[in-house]
């Protein structure tokens, strides 16, 4: 079974390059340090200056401390830094990742998402251009981009319709990548990334929140999981295979844009059921709306209950994405199911649940719950229809 230590793809050939990484306390700078590590490159990687360090993740993964990784205090927003740490660093591939990334919060903070998120991927282009344009670059770009599907499923030549300060921030960013490239000659390369998930994803997002929630319901909490919109429809894959893609994507021949996805989606409200699940309570939905809930099939416990202050202002009601051309370029496939990134994620937050509450107690009630979890079959879990 896949599980948080797993990445694809092993060092065949060590090398001795430099990367920079913006943003690797996040989910993906988190899983392509590691990669980039394992690989053999030596890994600045930049963070912002936060009363308390955010290096959870680093840790997690037991590369806080590695001796080839160097991190370095930088806000995305301060432009002339961005030439100094480039400088500083010597790297020749920039995996530029860090963003307000958060699509709920940019609705609240539409300014300071379009600073980070969007001029934030120029000035680092602008220190690209100033310092060495022979540095390879990594634009993150979203699927939120196409916000308001223009086709299903999405590719590289669907037309974009954002639907939210984030993703009009993305998609300036996006352009000027592109503008780089054609204008300067940069290799500036655009993954458009659909939602890949983990255990290291940040528990305001819906996959961790659920899977986050329902480990506190099977350790013996009563607090029911609140949600927003239970209809949305996402292409879930899982982060460590997509940042092993950001990388083919910088050893191509030349640059691209490329959409990462499974072309596979489902609802909101089956990942929650999926979970639920995987601890051995069947979900029952009644009500529509903001009225619907998830009772326990067995209890009658509410389980799940729709709150509207998680509802957007506009929403994306359904991403789909068509990964081929990633496939035929540089060989990207993704292998894990949205129902096994859910048995990852639940286990994962089983076992840090249980370390929390019982640091030293060898027989603790979620052993065996974690056991038959590893063991099930994600086939075995039978989807309704919704
Ligand atoms: P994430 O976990 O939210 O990480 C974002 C990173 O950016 C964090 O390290 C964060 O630092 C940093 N950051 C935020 N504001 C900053 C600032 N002003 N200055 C410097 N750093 C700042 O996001 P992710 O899931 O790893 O995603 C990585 C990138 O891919 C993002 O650009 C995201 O928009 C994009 N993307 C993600 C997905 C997805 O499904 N995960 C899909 C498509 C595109 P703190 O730790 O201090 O907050
Ligand atoms: O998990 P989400 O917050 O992710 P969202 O908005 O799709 O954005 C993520 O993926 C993008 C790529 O497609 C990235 F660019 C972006 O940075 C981020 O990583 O929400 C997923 C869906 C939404 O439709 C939301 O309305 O879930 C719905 N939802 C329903 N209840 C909820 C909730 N989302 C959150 N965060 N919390 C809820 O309670």
């Amino acid at each position: 079974m896949k599980g948080i230590d797993d990445i694809p793809g092993s060092p065949e050939a060590p090398t001795t390059s430099t990367a920079l990484i913006t943003g690797i306390s996040g989910q993906d700078g988190a899983y392509l340090a590691r990669f980039l590590l394992d690989k053999g490159y030596t890994v600045f990687g930049t963070y912002r200056r936060t009363s308390t360090p955010n290096f959870w993740r680093l840790e997690e993964l037991g590369i806080r401390h590695h001796p080839r990784l160097k991190l370095l205090v930088h806000d995305l927003t301060d432009p002339g830094s961005c030439i100094r740490i480039l400088e500083a660093s010597n790297a020749t591939e920039v995996y530029h990742l860090g963003a307000q990334s958060f699509v709920g919060a940019s609705f609240d903070q539409p300014v300071t998402t379009a600073e980070i998120t969007g001029l934030g991927t120029v000035h680092f282009l602008e220190a690209v251009r100033a310092v060495n344009r022979n540095i390879r670059f990594y634009q993150a770009s979203s699927a939120e981009m196409f916000g308001r599907v223009q086709a299903v499923p999405q590719s590289e030549t669907t037309p974009f319709y954002p639907r939210s300060p984030y993703a009009a921030a993305k998609l300036y960013a996006h352009w000027m990548a592109i503008n780089y490239r054609e204008s300067y000659d940069i290799f500036a390369s655009c993954g458009i990334l659909f939602n890949h998930e983990s255990p290291l994803r940040g528990q305001d997002f819906v996959t961790r929140k659920i899977t986050d929630c329902v480990a506190q319901i099977a350790l013996g909490s009563t607090t029911p999981l609140r949600l927003g919109n239970l209809n949305a429809e996402r292409d879930w894959g899982y982060a460590p295979e997509y940042v092993a893609g950001m990388w083919s994507m910088l050893q191509a021949d030349e640059p691209h844009t490329l959409v990462f996805a499974t072309n596979k989606t489902h609802s909101v409200r089956s990942f929650a059921t999926w979970a639920f699940l995987l601890i051995g309570r069947e979900i029952e939905w009644s009500g529509a709306g903001a009225a619907e809930v998830g009772r326990c099939a067995r209890t009658g416990a509410v389980l799940v209950e729709v709150a509207s202050d998680y509802y957007r202002p506009a929403e994306v009601d359904s991403l789909i994405g068509d990964p081929s051309k990633a496939r035929k370029t540089i060989n990207w496939q993704p292998t894990t199911t949205a129902q096994e990134l859910c048995r990852i994620m639940l286990n994962a937050d089983l076992e840090r649940h249980r370390r929390a509450a019982r640091p030293a107690d060898p027989s603790s009630i979620l052993d065996p719950l974690i056991d038959q979890i590893s063991q099930l079959d994600h086939a075995s879990i039978s989807v309704p229809a919704l």
